[in-house]
């Protein structure tokens, strides 16, 4: 089954809107098979970001990662990693479309929220940030409703 990896950043926390993003996500009808809060050292964000590394605004990012603590979660479910992509909307807050988390609360490239962008990246960033045992197998009784047909996951 479909996994994808969210990162609530450290703005959210400062703006009090981890609540709002995760609900949205909820509201979604998306499955939280593995939820903690986290802090980011250099070398979680060298391996995380390393498609940056060589970026103008690499070092700023991660000064910004480092700044609070996040929250990690990973959502489960058929077509996932391009249901929270479309939540969350596209990466710069001003040009992102309303209804989506940035297009609604963020203005920058302090976008509040990471999604990963495709199969294999999810299953990279699941692997760096959680261990299977904090993975947790459990059937959700609205699956039928969301996906209109039961999901055994
Ligand atoms: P997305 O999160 O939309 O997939 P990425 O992976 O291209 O975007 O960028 C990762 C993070 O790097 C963004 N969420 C943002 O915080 C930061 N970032 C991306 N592009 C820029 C930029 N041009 N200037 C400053 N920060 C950026």
């Amino acid at each position: 089954m479909e996994r994808t990896l969210i990162i609530i950043k450290p703005d959210a926390l400062q703006r009090n809107l981890v609540g709002e993003i995760v609900s949205r996500f909820e509201r979604k009808g998306l499955k939280i098979i593995g939820m903690k809060m986290y802090e980011l050292d250099d070398l979680k964000l060298d391996e995380h970001y390393a498609h940056h590394k060589d970026k103008p605004f690499f070092s700023n990012l991660k000064k910004f990662m480092k700044s609070s603590p996040i929250i990690l979660m990973v959502l489960q479910g058929p077509e996932v990693i391009q249901a929270c992509r479309l939540l969350c909307g596209s990466t710069k807050g001003v040009e992102a479309d309303a209804g989506t988390i940035r297009g609604d609360l963020a203005m920058t490239n302090l976008n509040l929220v990471h999604a990963s962008d495709s199969l294999k990246t999810a299953k990279k960033e699941i692997h760096l940030f959680f261990n299977e045992d904090e993975l947790f197998d459990y059937k959700k009784i609205d699956s039928l409703m969301v996906y209109e047909e039961g999901v055994d996951s």
